[in-house]
């Protein structure tokens, strides 16, 4: 039997989600890792563009540190560990560490 749409309920369903950590991918500076690599891996695997990717790797350079790119856990701990394979792959010494944002 259907109810007097006057008195109709309805219940709304309502999903809760809460937005993820973001983790910062930092890079640090070494001594002998070139800057082109370190151009090319700012480029390829953070999509900078030139300009800031050179921008990036000099103040890391100059700095010690900076951040390459800001991204959810997992994606952060896979450029990292990318990064790293290719760069050892090439015999560059180049490391990565990754920190919570705020
Ligand atoms: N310091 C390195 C050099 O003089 C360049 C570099 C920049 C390395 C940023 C690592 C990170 N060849």
């Amino acid at each position: 039997m259907t109810r007097d749409p006057k008195h109709a309920t309805q219940t709304l369903e309502r999903t809760e989600t809460t937005r993820p950590r973001l983790f910062r991918v930092l890079l640090l500076n070494d001594d002998y890792t070139p800057m082109d690599f370190v151009v090319m891996v700012l480029r390829r695997y953070f999509r900078q563009s030139e300009a800031q990717a050179t921008a990036v790797m000099l103040a890391v350079h100059q700095r010690g540190q900076g951040v390459a790119g800001v991204y959810t856990r997992e994606i952060a701990e896979s450029k990292a560990a990318q990064v790293t394979d290719h760069a050892r792959s090439e015999g560059h010494p180049l490391e990565l560490s990754i920190e919570p944002e705020a």
